[in-house]
């Protein structure tokens, strides 16, 4: 639970051994904590080198650079301070030592930024972009989190809040008019309005989770027959030894997983228990697993050998998704053929390389497709695409109420659901979600 009573500190940066040790520091006892450490408060936001004392022994603990954000002028919105110190453990662990003494606490994961959105600073939306933002790894998905962060999705979800409240007010206002018995057609247009919002709230929804993609990596399975060299692919594809390869069918059995970047894309890439009608419990459960995945991936990539007759059962599984890639493995091996059932299968061999810099650039060209780079912001999490279809429903509701006050009732279940997306509403029990995949020091 955060209290903003406290003041509390985290090192903010240089993990490990690092040249600069950031250390923040936030909380209304920072200006008295700087003051006693450095032996004075800088002026605000200037870099000043300060030597840092033990406020007790009085023993010196470093030099750093002492850097004092006033409120509200802050990260947190609070009073703030960031000393920037020498890497070394025992720099950090003595100030640490030092600020435990003066009555700080470490902070939280990510109680920074809960402090910054409990004192208005930024919204859910904006606080979850920043945390994609410390995760991301590709230049896509930093573009989104900037965006998001930068207000993109809050300006989109406060617009769709303020309308909803609208339509509530107006709707509220035609059954005050009904009762003093004057005519008016606001409750038709609430009702209108609600069904024009809602129409928008589903376009943004039937994305093909577009977002959510790009933020977690487009997922990919690899499937065929046991032995079709299905984990020799997921090596060649990840460049390292992921998964055990041997001349046994049934080798695999757990889904072993491989991320990759193409184009910016993030995909992680899935081996899995060859198909096959087993007897073998532990195989049984990984040709489950396969089956799951296959059904849970993104993009299959079905494994055929060219030396072997196509499997029975890996083609029923295609013949089922026309997505699929088709891939014709161990062509060192045999010639394959160039079609299966009417579709074309590429042809690859994990020893001579051949056709794997095609099947990149073919599962390049399925995940841009899928992930749908585009400029208008996206939907990123699970949890807004609930409040979103929630309000959705409620929306339908409110146009199809067969009383102004069922009508009304609805409109207000739509705008707290669509207020919980930027904590406005109702923020108590999304509050933990939201944080929890915060690292310690932002
Ligand atoms: N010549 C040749 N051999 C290959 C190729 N790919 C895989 N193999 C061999 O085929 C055998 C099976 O390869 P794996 O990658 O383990 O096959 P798998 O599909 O993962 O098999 P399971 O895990 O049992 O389902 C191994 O002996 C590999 O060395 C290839 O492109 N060319
Ligand atoms: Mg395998």
């Amino acid at each position: 639970m955060t209290r903003l009573d406290d003041t509390v500190f985290a090192k903010a940066s240089g993990a490990g051994q690092a040249a600069v040790a950031v250390l923040r520091l936030s909380g209304p006892a920072s200006g008295e904590v700087v003051r006693s450490l450095a032996g004075g408060l800088p002026p605000p936001r200037v870099a000043s080198l300060r030597r840092l004392r033990d406020p007790t022994s009085r023993e010196v603990l470093d030099e750093a650079l002492v850097l004092w954000f006033p409120a509200p002028r802050s990260y947190t919105g609070e009073d703030a301070a960031e000393l920037h110190l020498h890497g070394g453990t025992a720099v950090f662990a003595g100030v640490a030592a030092a600020l435990a003494a003066l009555g700080c606490r470490p902070a939280d994961p990510g109680e920074f930024t809960r402090r910054a959105f409990l004192h208005g600073k930024l919204d859910l939306t904006q606080a979850e972009a920043i945390a994609d933002l410390i995760a991301a790894e590709t230049a896509p998905q930093r573009r989104q989190a900037l965006r998001q962060a930068e207000g993109a999705l809050s300006r989109l979800y406060g617009d769709w809040t303020a309308r909803a409240t609208r339509l509530l007010a107006h709707q509220e206002a035609a059954i005050e008019f009904e009762m003093d018995d004057l005519p008016t057609d606001l409750g038709n247009r609430a009702r209108d309005g609600a069904a024009t919002l809602r129409a928008e709230i589903l376009r943004h929804l039937d994305d093909n989770r577009r977002g959510e993609r790009l933020r977690e990596g487009l997922s990919v399975a690899i499937l065929g027959a046991p032995n079709a060299g299905k984990s020799s692919l997921l090596n060649a594809l990840v460049g390292r030894d992921a998964a055990i390869v041997s001349p046994h069918p049934g080798t695999t059995r757990d889904i072993v997983e491989g991320r990759i970047e193409l184009d910016g894309v993030p995909l992680v890439v899935a081996d899995t228990a060859g198909l096959r009608q087993t007897g073998d419990e532990i195989e049984q459960e990984g040709v489950r697993r396969a089956r799951a995945r296959a059904e849970a991936a993104d993009l299959v990539v079905a494994v055929f050998p060219a030396d072997a007759p196509p499997d029975a059962e890996t083609r029923r599984l295609v013949a089922a998704d026309p997505g699929a890639l088709l891939v014709a493995s161990k062509c060192d091996l045999a010639a394959p053929a160039a079609m299966l059932d009417g579709r074309p299968l590429l042809p690859t061999s994990a020893v001579t390389g051949l056709g794997l810099a095609k099947l990149r650039a073919a599962l390049a060209v399925a995940a841009q497709e899928r992930a749908g780079l585009t400029e208008t912001p996206l939907l990123t999490r699970a949890r807004h695409r609930a409040a979103l279809g929630e309000a959705a429903e409620r929306l339908k509701e409110a146009t199809d109420a067969a009383l102004p006050e069922l009508a009304a009732e609805a409109l207000r279940g739509a705008v707290l659901a669509l207020g919980r997306l930027t904590g406005r509403v109702g923020v108590e029990d999304v509050l933990d979600l939201v944080f929890a995949d915060f690292c310690i020091g932002k």
